[in-house]
């Protein structure tokens, strides 16, 4: 097939999904186009058939906002013409599945049909599709795609429980490239860290509030004083200035080390022995999978998807979102014994593997072909 695929191209996680997807999508004989304004984070090396196509915007002083969505619209209009596209899919609702909405009307009014698939990836619909200011529009175009998928069962119930949505919303999982995340011996690594053999806790995310990074320092600094410990915090974000302050009023500023963004996460996962998400909501958690991937537990809260992905007293522990007393408890009790540690290691590998790009990838293909088939125009 050829397929447009629209996406945020930063470090998130729908931008990484995105990208991974065309990317396995590619490997396996499609023709993909990536239709953005950056080239996706994850997007580095040629592919023969992958595609780019940048969308830029022109600036006037008349434009407070550039008019980004316009410009989207108008690119996707061209880029299916030319390409010849059998199907756009859109990732994360906002504004890609209106824009999108909008390129397939203009298509139709000269006679081609595209259909569009729209991948829900978690505050489309939480935190941000859920305010006023974007809902309207949301389940519009929500009831306009002519596929709509959702990345846990969570994110499904709370699309319906949000909106009023008359589609069905499939479910197809997040998933894992074991290729890229597995375990690797960096034991150099472990020594420059924690030279002394300390635990090791991890935290990768965008600092943004409603990942609640704070609490991974509180969780950090009850651990800290009762096992050697270090902590690794990678990413970037807003929050990453209050969080240097926390680091500095709680006295643990040798302890932790701010490593900003990381091209090759799955290094510093490979030398960590704990990963803690103790995020306010969360539709998947695509982060703690790719730690479990790399055999470390997890410690999270028990919002959204991630009960999913991360199974109580199995490959880590659920506590409820804010109770950093809890979570502390349980990485205290996962990391004081050896024994302990390397049963959860092998539960969370486990678990991730159910997760495998091999197993996900063929339900999107299966649902393009449903949808190119059924869809009605
Ligand atoms: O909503 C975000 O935090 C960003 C979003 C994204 O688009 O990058 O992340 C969401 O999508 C990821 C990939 O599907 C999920 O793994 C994350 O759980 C989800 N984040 C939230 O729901 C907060």
């Amino acid at each position: 097939m050829k397929i447009g695929i629209v996406c945020y191209p930063t470090y998130g996680g729908s931008g990484v999904v995105a990208t991974e997807l065309g990317l396995g999508l590619a490997k396996r004989g499609h023709e993909v186009h990536f239709i953005t304004y950056k080239r996706p984070a994850r997007l580095t090396t040629f592919h023969a058939n992958v595609f780019y196509h940048e969308v830029t915007t022109e600036d006037y002083p008349l434009f407070e906002y550039t008019p980004y969505d316009t410009a989207l619209a108008s690119k996707l209009v061209d880029v299916v013409k030319f390409e010849n596209l059998d199907l756009l899919h859109v990732h994360y609702a906002i504004p890609h599945a209106a824009v999108a909405y909008m390129a397939k009307k203009i298509l139709l009014s000269e006679g081609r049909y595209v259909p569009v698939i729209t991948t829900l990836h978690g505050t489309d619909i939480t935190l941000v599709g859920n305010n006023n200011a974007f809902a309207p529009v949301v389940a519009f175009s929500i009831n306009k795609s002519d596929g709509v998928t959702a990345v846990s069962e969570s994110l499904k119930q709370q699309t319906y429980d949000y909106f009023d949505i008359h589609v069905d919303i499939r479910v197809i999982n997040n998933f894992i490239d074991f290729e890229r995340f597995r375990k690797v011996n960096k034991d150099h690594f472990k020594k420059a860290i924690a030279p002394n053999g300390e635990r090791i806790l991890v935290h990768v995310s965008n600092f943004r509030k409603v990942k609640r990074v704070e609490d991974v320092i509180r969780i950090f600094q009850k651990v800290y004083e009762r096992l050697p410990s270090k902590l690794l915090l990678i990413g970037d974000g807003p929050e990453r200035h209050n969080l240097e302050e926390l680091c500095r009023k709680l006295g643990l500023c040798h302890e932790t080390r701010f490593l900003g963004k990381q091209d090759a996460v799955e290094e510093l996962l490979a030398v960590s022995d704990l990963f803690i998400m103790p995020s306010q909501a969360e539709s998947f958690g695509l982060a703690a999978l790719e730690a479990m991937a790399c055999e470390v537990p997890v410690i999270s809260s028990n919002a959204g998807g991630l009960p999913e992905v991360n199974i109580q007293g199995k490959t880590g522990y659920l506590s409820e979102v804010g109770d950093v007393e809890g979570m502390a408890r349980n990485a205290i009790h996962i990391l004081e014994n050896d024994d302990v540690l390397r049963e959860f290691r092998k539960n969370a590998l486990e678990q991730a593997r159910r997760f495998d790009i091999d197993n996900i990838l063929p339900h999107y293909e299966a649902y393009y072909e449903e949808v190119v088939k059924t869809a009605v125009y």
